[in-house]
């Protein structure tokens, strides 16, 4: 097995689920309907068919014990015979439900409209998938965020920025005449964790994509995601206007400008009439933007989505916003530069934030952005692909760190105001909203770069739909569904998985440190770099650390980043005493010999967290041994191998970052404690020439 089936095996179960006599096929009662229905009984016919070894059989009704009533009251008329109240499901959301027919007890997978039925269809094999009987069935569930979306950064070159999964899957050259029979299982995949939109090209955008050739190409991609409920969307470069259009400028105030976009919106949609819309990364990090002409955010993210607006299409604004000429903390400028806009935005707009203030580190504090904005719809982005987390070959599963930002608590509106409450729309009554997630997808056999990684992609989709879900949770049902439905199997692996992360801030940047990697493709450890032209790309802004201490002051004696947050998270972070430790350094900075909670000095403390990083991935590997022969022999070599990669880059994080520290601070090791493996100079000297996704 190389991987690619992802999570969608279908391999045969060892026991039969109960309700369902495997001796002969099962019924399956489904209306030829729309090309979405059809791709839902399609999934269950290939899924079950390798479940149970037997390929159902289509029926016009219900004539035997065990079978299946798929579809919608609308189309079907056995499944309106059912009178099932579907009224709570809303779009997109399906019940699933055991039932009695003619005598015969069967299960009803039903939904308003024909893609909750191929989400309820997806939902029923992972029942099964993961060892649930089936009977005794009675679920209910509905989306509880409205755009849940992959932003690929891909290039139309074929490469794929922070890609390290191969090359862009989208195989410009080739479209639109050659559909790639690829895509046809990227929509399937997506479908089955509940994705419903995809941004197919890079925020860094190549305004080539707007042109009539491009769009072709689009639309025929958007003709195979469509019967999977997925739309697309395509990144926008604020300057098209001149680049492709001709204009001399790109003033969102002037008509020329405005009408060019609107009639660029009118043409897409007349290629691509379920077009989604626009996602947008301006006057950030060199890309053109409005302020270009000095006008606001908001004006040019009102030009763009008034352009859409008559087509019903909507812009992803991002927040991702910091200036060179910006000398405050990096960490507040998206904030101040956009909490003023509040209000402002036009109803199809919403602004797409980064989890954390900064830029998708190993562990950021949510981003002060949450709740501060309760006239704007903020849409989450999370960073699927592992940049700043080793890449493809580190096992860390980002459930976790997606839970953590979703359950912080922002106090916006008092207790209980978390995050995941901002995002869903629920503390400030917005029906628009959204969640993206920058994939980690290319042409690697097995999509993701690792066998792990795909766990991503798929816990990205699953908390997309709902974030309040567990991150444990979603992890045991990935590992049964892409292992065994086995707790020998299953049990393990969710250990390793849990860990994985913790291990990963542990050896990289511990107790609240950021941004210490190498300089450009963000690959191994520099923390003593200052070398780019830019303060605020270098890792010694962040860590401030000479002979007297370390961290960044945040507080109100420092950059005062702490008063973005509400008072009660503020005051919280403000006092070095109610602190986490897992932000002590993020948000103060500290004197070596300060005592930590646990009574040991905060150098020893830094020095027992790098160990225990590293010490946490022999614990991974070591479990991973004992699967040996309990899963198949090419998925187990990716992963022992790739976790002996881990092993030795988790070893280098922590030597290179002591062996750093100690050449400012001189302070001896705590007793116990290995000594880095070579010297500092030995570090520094490495060099990365083509390291991927840079
Ligand atoms: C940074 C990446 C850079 C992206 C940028 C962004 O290093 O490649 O273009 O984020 O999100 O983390 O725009």
């Amino acid at each position: 097995e190389d991987g690619h089936d992802l999570w969608l095996r279908y391999h045969a179960l060892t026991t039969a689920p109960a309700g369902i006599d495997t001796r002969q096929a099962v019924q399956l009662v489904a209306g030829p309907g729309s090309p979405t229905a059809k791709a839902a009984s399609g999934e269950l016919i290939r899924g079950l068919g390798g479940l149970l070894g037997k390929a159902p059989e289509l029926s016009g009704a219900v004539s035997r014990d065990g079978a299946l009533i798929v579809g919608t009251p609308a189309s079907s008329p056995v499944v309106a015979g059912l009178h099932l109240d579907t009224r709570e499901l809303g779009r997109e959301g399906y019940l699933i439900k055991s039932v009695v027919v003619n005598g015969h007890t069967a299960t009803a997978i039903v939904g308003n409209d024909d893609i909750g039925v191929l989400y309820g269809s997806f939902r029923f094999l992972r029942l099964l998938q993961t060892g649930h009987p089936a009977t005794g069935l009675d679920l209910r569930d509905r989306p509880q965020v409205k755009l849940r979306v992959l932003d690929h950064w891909d290039n139309l070159d074929g490469s794929v920025e922070r890609g390290y999964a191969g090359a862009s899957i989208w195989d410009w050259w080739k479209l639109p005449d050659y559909l790639d029979p690829r895509y046809t299982d990227y929509a399937r995949a997506n479908a089955s964790i509940g994705i419903n939109g995809t941004v197919l090209n890079n925020v860094n955008a190549d305004p080539l994509v707007l042109t009539p050739a491009y769009l072709k190409k689009v639309a025929a991609l958007a003709g195979v995601f469509r019967p999977w409920g997925i739309r697309v969307y395509l990144s926008a470069r604020f300057s098209a206007p001149i680049e492709i259009g001709g204009l001399k400028t790109a003033d969102p105030l002037d008509p020329a400008v405005r009408k060019w976009w609107r009639d660029k919106a009118d043409e897409i949609y007349r290629v691509i009439p379920d077009f989604g819309g626009f996602l947008v990364k301006a006057n950030s990090e060199g890309q053109p933007g409005p302020q270009d002409y000095h006008r606001t955010h908001a004006d040019g993210a009102n030009m763009l989505a008034d352009a859409l607006a008559p087509h019903g299409g909507i812009v992803m604004w991002r927040a991702f916003v910091y200036s060179e000429h910006d000398l405050d903390d990096r960490t507040k400028q998206a904030y101040n530069e956009f909490k003023p806009l509040d209000g402002q935005f036009r109803d199809n707009v919403l602004l797409q934030v980064k989890n954390g203030p900064l830029d998708f580190q190993p562990r950021e504090p949510f981003s002060p952005l949450f709740g501060a904005m309760p006239k704007t719809p903020l849409m989450m982005e999370f960073q699927i692909t592992k940049e700043y987390l080793g890449f493809a070959t580190h096992l860390v599963y980002l459930g976790p760190m997606w839970e953590e930002v979703l359950r912080a608590d922002t106090y916006a509106k008092g207790k209980g105001s978390t995050v995941a409450k901002v995002v869903d729309g629920q503390l400030d009554g917005h029906a628009l909203t959204g969640i993206a997630g920058v994939a980690n997808i290319g042409t690697d056999r097995d999509w993701s770069g690792s066998v792990f990684d795909q766990a991503n992609w798929y816990a990205f989709g699953r908390l997309a739909w709902d974030p309040t879900q567990s991150a444990r949770a979603i992890a045991d049902d990935w590992a049964r569904m892409t292992f065994a439905p086995d707790d020998a199997v299953a049990k393990p692996i969710v250990g390793m998985m849990m860990a994985s992360r913790e291990a990963a801030v542990d050896y990289m940047t511990p107790l609240g440190l950021a941004h210490l990697m190498g300089a450009g493709h963000h690959y191994g450890p520099a923390p003593w770099d200052d070398s780019l032209p830019r303060a605020d790309w270098n890792p010694v802004y962040y860590h401030r650390a000479d002979k007297n201490g370390i961290g960044f002051d945040r507080t109100r004696k420092g950059s005062d980043a702490v008063d973005q947050y509400a008072p009660p998270v503020a005051a919280e972070f403000n006092n070095l005493k109610s602190t986490p430790d897992a932000y002590l350094l993020w948000f103060h900075h500290l004197p070596w010999d300060y005592r930590m909670r646990s009574g040991h000095t905060l150098w020893d403390a830094l020095v027992m967290h790098y160990t225990h990083g590293v010490d946490e991935v022999k614990q991974m590997r070591a479990t991973w041994a004992t699967l040996d022969g309990r899963v198949d022999a090419q998925r187990y070599a990716q992963t022992a191998a790739f976790l002996a990669i881990q092993q030795h880059e988790a070893q280098w994080w922590r030597d290179a970052s002591i062996a750093y520290w100690q050449s400012l601070n001189h302070l001896p090791l705590p007793a116990g404690y290995a000594p880095p493996a070579h010297t500092l100079e030995y570090y520094k000297s490495l060099s990365f020439h083509y390291p991927p996704g840079h």
